[in-house]
């Protein structure tokens, strides 16, 4: 079975940390409702959907990936980059503590969820404005005893790692080439993005499926041809927050 941990729209999205987007309005009711049917299309795919509150000091609460990396053994709670983000800690550990025994990073550590790939037993580390060198140690040495490997990689003119290449089906990943060098994953197959969609490279792969944003047509052409099965919607307020799909959940195998 599986759960998935989301979190409620707070009213303050629109005042969502930006890296390399302009502000653009946000709708929070349009935003709820996208939320409402993300959750939908969770449940639809089997995943009992646990929604945790928010506040108003949150205003980012809705990307939950980043505030912990969740594996089947344990989980680490992240540190976010930024700072305002770190209010956002306590309510996630809380609702992951009868899943998982919990493990930290600390300070001088920085590490966001959003850089964290996992591609069986390794784990790709994004060196981003949100995750330091401290943060990527940290991970490496918590999860070495559990038989993981943590590997940092560069990334550029993104986010988080998981803007640039997520994992869409068990040998395959969707990248976004100008963001992340994919011979940094080894062997596996490889969909680019298409060159006029940049910032398509973030999909949830929940086996057999793959939840992708509607706004990315000729990529999603790209995917259904090497014969995956899409599930789409419509996330554009999360988008105008720097947010993808990969990011409004906590998946949890119990
Ligand atoms: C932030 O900058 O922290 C949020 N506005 C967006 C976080 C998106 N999270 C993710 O990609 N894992």
């Amino acid at each position: 079975m599986r759960i998935a941990i989301t979190r409620e729209v707070s009213e303050a999205i629109v005042h969502c940390q930006l890296t390399y987007l302009e502000r653009a309005p946000i709708d929070v009711e349009l935003a709820r409702l996208q939320h409402q049917h993300y959750e939908a299309c969770l449940e639809s795919l089997g995943c009992a959907v646990q929604r945790l509150p928010a506040d108003q000091d949150m205003p980012d609460s809705v990307f939950v990936e980043d505030i912990v990396v969740i594996l089947d053994e344990i989980a680490v709670i992240a540190r976010p980059g930024a700072k305002i983000r770190r209010l956002e800690i306590p309510g996630v550990a809380a609702a992951l503590e009868p899943y998982r025994r919990l493990l930290r990073i600390v300070p001088p550590g920085t590490l966001d969820g959003g850089d964290v790939l996992q591609i069986g037993r390794r784990l790709f580390v994004g060196q981003s404005e949100r995750t330091n060198r401290s943060g990527i140690q940290q991970l490496q040495r918590l999860l070495k005893p559990f038989g993981y490997s943590v590997e940092g990689v560069q990334i550029r003119g993104c986010l988080h790692l998981k803007s640039a290449v997520t994992l869409v089906a068990g040998d395959i990943l969707l990248v976004s080439p100008n963001w992340v060098d994919s011979r940094a994953f080894g062997h596996k197959r490889i969909i680019e993005v298409h060159p006029s969609e940049q910032q398509a490279a973030n999909a949830l792969w929940i086996d057999p499926f793959v939840i992708y944003p509607s706004a990315y047509p000729a990529t999603q052409d790209r995917m259904e041809r090497a014969g995956l099965q899409l599930k789409t919607l419509d996330v554009s307020e999360f988008a105008k927050a720097e947010g993808g799909v990969t990011c409004c959940s906590l998946i949890i195998n119990v």
